[in-house]
């Protein structure tokens, strides 16, 4: 097939999950061609199937907001007849989804139109989606999907709660590649970090208030005056001068570091005991499944869609969005010894269901279908 992916080219997990799936579409022989604004994150190499095209937009004094979601529309047009693409793969509902449906239009009035997947991924429906500017419009655009699919059992049931929404959503979960995330051995970095043999935490995020990257710091103070510990933090975004500033104010400042945004987190995860992820929401979780396959427990709260990963009790522990005592207790559950290696034995199992070699099947197959009833209701 010849498959248009858009998507954010960023380090937000939408991004990493588009971005992932195009690769691994890629390596079963597909022509995948990306259609962003900037290369995405993780495509930094050279694959023969892979192509991508930029969008951009001409400059103009008019535009005080400069027209992406037209240029985007415009750009997929163009790249659609002349890659001879059979659909196009939209990742995030805003503005992705009403661009597609604006290029199918476009193409549809020159006789050739092709149909379009649009993929949720939380916050295009838990947070922006729901703006009063931006909800009619996600609304329409996911009715006029020629079919929509998303993360988490819970993203469904919250898409079909809040818009009124006559498709049938397909459930889909991320995935990991399992051979890129695994456990490597990388104990000068452990003995680096933790010189004492102190236990290692790690939180990874966007640095977005949703994140709650406070409370992992809350936890962390705690943590430490229970048992020796270190925390690393990788990734960058508004939240992160504040939560800079507050570990400066703590006593536990100098046992924590900040990495930035990091391309090969999985060798930070492969030196870890603990990752925490206390989101007040989340869509499906995909920086705790890629910490899971490299054999890290997982303290979260129960929001949103990380029940459906996480196993309470197994694969880590759950808790309620800002419970930091009860995150406490379940935190040294898990760092005790006698335990430590059960849940990191069963945190990696839990992230083999979600094997790309497992989900990228079922993206094709609905490709496959959509493509089909496409042609068949034309
Ligand atoms: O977590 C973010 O803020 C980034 C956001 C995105 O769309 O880039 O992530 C969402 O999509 C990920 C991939 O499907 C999910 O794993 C995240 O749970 C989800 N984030 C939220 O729902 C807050």
């Amino acid at each position: 097939m010849n498959i248009g992916i858009v998507c954010y080219p960023t380090f937000g997990g939408s991004g990493v999950v588009a971005t992932e799936l195009g690769i691994g579409l890629a390596k079963k022989g597909h022509k995948v061609h990306f259609i962003t604004y900037s290369q995405p994150s993780r495509l930094d190499f050279f694959n023969e199937n892979i192509f991508y095209h930029e969008v951009s937009i001409p400059a103009y004094p008019l535009f005080q907001y400069p027209p992406y979601e037209l240029a985007l529309s415009g750009t997929m047009v163009s790249t659609a007849q002349y890659a001879e693409l059979d659909l196009f793969h939209v990742h995030y509902a805003i503005p992705h989804a009403s661009a597609a449906y604006l290029a199918q239009k476009i193409m549809e009035d020159s006789g050739v139109g092709i149909p379009f997947v649009t993929t949720l991924h939380g916050t295009d429906i838990t947070l922006v989606g729901k703006d009063a500017g931006f909800s009619p419009v996600v609304e329409f655009s996911i009715n006029h999907s020629d079919m929509v699919t998303c993360v988490s059992e819970d993203l469904k049931r919250e898409t079909n709660e809040f818009f009124d929404i006559r498709k049938n959503i397909k459930v889909i979960p991320n995935f990991i590649d399992p051979q890129k995330f695994q456990k490597q051995k990388k104990d000068h970095f452990k003995k680096a970090i933790c010189p004492n043999g102190e236990k290692l935490l790690v939180h990874t995020s966007n640095f977005r208030k949703v994140k709650r990257v406070e409370d992992v710091v809350m936890l962390f103070e705690k943590i430490r005056e229970k048992i020796p510990a270190k925390l690393l933090l990788a990734g960058d975004g508004p939240e992160r001068q504040n939560i800079e500033s507050k570990c400066r104010e703590l006593k536990s400042c100098e046992d924590i570091r900040f990495l930035g945004k990091m391309e090969a987190i999985e060798e930070i995860l492969s030196v870890s005991d603990l990752f925490i992820l206390p989101s007040e929401k989340e869509s499906f979780g995909l920086a705790a499944l890629e910490a899971m396959a490299c054999e890290v427990p997982v303290i979260s709260s129960n929001a949103g869609g990380i029940p459906e990963l996480n196993v309470n009790g197994v694969t880590g522990f759950l808790s309620d969005v800002g419970d930091i005592d009860d995150m406490l207790q379940n935190s040294l559950i898990i760092l005790d010894d006698e335990n430590l290696e059960g849940f990191k034995k069963r945190a990696k199992e839990r992230a083999l269901e979600f094997d790309i070699d497992r989900i990228l099947p079922r993206y094709e197959q609905a490709y496959f279908e959509v493509i089909e009833s496409y042609k068949k209701n034309r």
